[in-house]
């Protein structure tokens, strides 16, 4: 659609890309450059990201904010996270961004709660960024290099989105959680093939919803694969400003009534009940009540989808006075010190504990995998956002998605339980509270004088590794196929290896663990004999996370191109930034066609790249010849042939 000829009013997304573009048509598919405004970064990015910009060499953010967050690699068995901590306090010192340490909360939990403004942009280095757009900020998740160059230029491409608007009406029953929305909105959309997409929300069930509760709708937006999602900034948006001291930069944001969308879907909040997100995928929802009565092992409230003090606070109201069940190991991780002291104070923190509660710390810990991991076939419930097999640290267990009402509903029940069938309690109904509270001491503001910070780097962090120009030819062979929504936890572990991410050599030897131990050994073997790796994958190849090490390291053991019926959007640009060829079969039959073994060539890549041909992929093995597409922008183009994003950017010298 194209809204520049035409007169028409101009909704949220529309207005806030409208005060930021650097370049580019507000049409859908036009690439564009938006000016970022805020950029975050959590450690097991974060590191890379920092490295990255070093590598740029530029000596001084130029993004209005930058924080720094220490959330994900807290475990410190070693001394590895503990150097990455150390490595980006004394960046962020450098290079003036603010800092939040290790145990002050998850980083989109604290953005809300301290950062994020309406109106405004912020990159992240996560791909749960979007939650800041519960605030009324378009808010996008993109890999550590794209975050680091934004620092550096306060600039981000895009394709410029196509705008669905969901309608919300009516007011949630009790027992009924914001959960239960995003995930009613899961089972409608699915994960796949909602690339390039944003949801504006809006409608009257607006008014019933508070930010937090937003946050939790954007956060899951992750999940569907769409670019962000964004609420409207209204008297709600000011409530939350003000209870968190922020008043100050409280700004209305709203459609115009004439506002125009790709589409336009209505939902009835009064009809939404109770729903789980199934074995494997956040997009597996079905209603609670089809699964009611199945014994559950582990229950878990926490993450940055569902661990606010509304969450918490509803979840010990449910708790409070009765005990959890005996077959059930029940763990709470507030998403922040705000939400422990505030749980602390207000008597919930004593509730959750006398049920029987094992209180974790304010970081991300179980949702990542790296503790908490369930028993051998152990049926988990957690209030997190993603399910994929393996990811909680337990291949064999099942882990269910949840609302934190139903989470509380199970750990005392034992069972998968409706908590609308909590006969005897009486909904916790509260609204929240006048003034949060507000201590920022464990976060270290930018200092006036960074140049003077010697930055520490320690043993287990590399340089970032370099990828050398694209060649005209590949010949290459299929090192691995694997089939539909491989996502980036399937290809680079998080959990017990989160602590090799700023180690690049010995993080590789992980690549696919879950799905072929072989892969790294295969790669090399194919190297030795004169090979380039490359990687076939079914549709929707690379969801999930931003980590851009599901590029990074692939590249580190010679992968080339990978060849799949589609590849999601955060995971296809950072394999461009890497210099890998995101290729997707014209024909979705012609995977059948590529098998792992099979010898292959693409000839004249950068020639046929330029003229926006497709290209040919010959399959000596199977004397099939095999069409596919790229879809590069004229941006991409050259980046590819760069080698990377790093190497385009120091040979055009900004
Ligand atoms: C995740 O939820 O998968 C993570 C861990 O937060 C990732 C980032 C990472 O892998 O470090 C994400 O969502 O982008
Ligand atoms: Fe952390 Fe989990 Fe949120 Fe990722 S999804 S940022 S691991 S809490």
């Amino acid at each position: 659609m194209n809204k520049e000829d035409i007169k028409v009013g101009l909704g949220v997304v529309e207005k806030i890309i409208k005060a930021h573009l650097v370049k580019g048509k507000m049409v859908t598919g036009d690439e564009t450059i938006t000016r970022i405004d805020q950029t975050l970064t959590q450690d097991a990015t974060g590191t890379m990201a920092y490295l990255q910009f070093e590598a740029l060499g530029i000596p001084k953010i130029k993004t209005e904010l930058a924080v720094s967050y220490v959330d994900h690699n807290t475990i410190q068995v070693g001394f590895e996270n503990a150097d990455d901590h150390r490595y980006l306090q004394t960046a962020a010192s450098k290079y003036g961004a603010y800092f939040s340490r290790a145990g002050n909360g998850i980083c989109h939990q604290v953005h809300l709660e301290r950062f994020a403004e309406p109106g405004k942009t912020l990159l992240g280095s996560d791909s749960h960024t979007p939650t800041a757009g519960g605030m009324g900020m378009l808010a996008i998740g993109a890999g550590g290099l794209d975050v680091a160059v934004a620092m550096g230029t306060c600039e981000y491409t895009m394709r410029y989105p196509k705008i669905i608007r969901i309608n919300l009406k009516g007011k949630l029953n009790p027992w009924i959680n914001a959960k239960d929305i995003i995930l009613t909105i899961l089972k409608m959309f699915g994960t796949k093939e909602n690339v390039g997409t944003i949801i504006e929300y809006g409608g009257a069930g607006l008014e019933s919803l508070d930010v937090p509760e937003r946050a939790t709708i954007t956060n899951m937006g992750a999940e569907l694969g769409i670019t962000t999602s964004v609420f409207p900034s209204d008297k709600l948006t000011k409530r939350f400003l003000l209870s968190q001291n922020r008043g100050d930069q409280w700004k209305g944001l709203k459609a115009d009534s004439d506002a125009k969308y790709e589409k336009v879907i209505n939902i009835n909040l009064a009809e939404i009940e109770p729903m789980l997100a199934c074995p494997h995928s956040p997009g597996n929802v079905a209603p609670v009540r089809e699964l009611i009565g199945k014994r559950v092992d582990q229950v878990i409230i926490g993450s940055c989808t569902n661990s606010s003090y509304r969450d918490l606070k509803t979840a010990a109201h449910i708790v409070k006075g009765h005990k959890i069940s005996e077959n059930v190991s029940f763990v709470v991780a507030p998403g922040s010190r705000q939400v422990l002291k505030m749980i602390t104070d207000d008597g919930s923190l004593s509730a959750l504990i006398d049920a029987g509660a094992r209180i974790a710390e304010c970081v991300c810990g179980f949702c990542i995998g790296n503790s908490h991991a369930p028993a051998t076939e152990a049926v988990s419930i957690r209030t997190n956002n993603r399910n994929f097999k393996g990811r909680c640290g337990t291949q064999s267990a099942s882990v269910f998605l949840s609302s934190p009402e139903t989470a509380a509903a199970c750990a005392l029940s034992g069972v998968i339980y409706d908590p609308r069938d909590l006969k005897e309690l009486v909904f916790p109904s509260f609204d929240l509270p006048k003034k949060f509270h507000v201590d920022d001491t464990m976060i270290i503001p930018p200092v006036s004088d960074g140049k003077k910070t010697k930055i520490c780097k320690g043993s287990n962090i590399g340089e970032p590794p370099k990828n050398e120009p694209l060649s005209e030819n590949i010949n290459g062979k299929i090192a691995i196929k694997v089939g539909d929504e491989i996502t980036t936890d399937h290809i680079m572990p998080a959990g017990s290896k989160l602590k090799y991410r700023s180690n690049i050599k010995k993080y590789s030897q992980f690549v696919f663990e879950g799905i072929e131990t072989s892969f790294p050994k295969q790669c090399k073997d194919n190297r030795l004999d004169g090979y380039s790796n490359i990687i076939v994958a079914g549709l929707s190849y690379g969801q999930g996370s931003s980590r851009e090490h599901a590029a990074i390291c692939p590249m580190y053991l010679g992968v080339k191109a990978v060849i799949a019926k589609s590849i999601e959007r955060i995971h296809r640009t950072n394999l461009i930034n890497f210099g890998i060829l995101p290729l997707i079969f014209i024909k979705p039959d012609d995977y059948q066609h590529l098998n792992a073994g099979d010898i292959i060539e693409i000839l004249d890549i950068g020639k046929t790249i330029t003229k926006n041909a497709n290209l040919v992929l010959k399959n000596k093995t199977r004397n099939v010849d095999i069409e596919l597409k790229h879809d590069f922008t004229e941006k991409e183009k050259q980046i590819i042939a760069a080698g990377g994003l790093l190497n385009y950017i120091k040979r055009k010298g900004k």
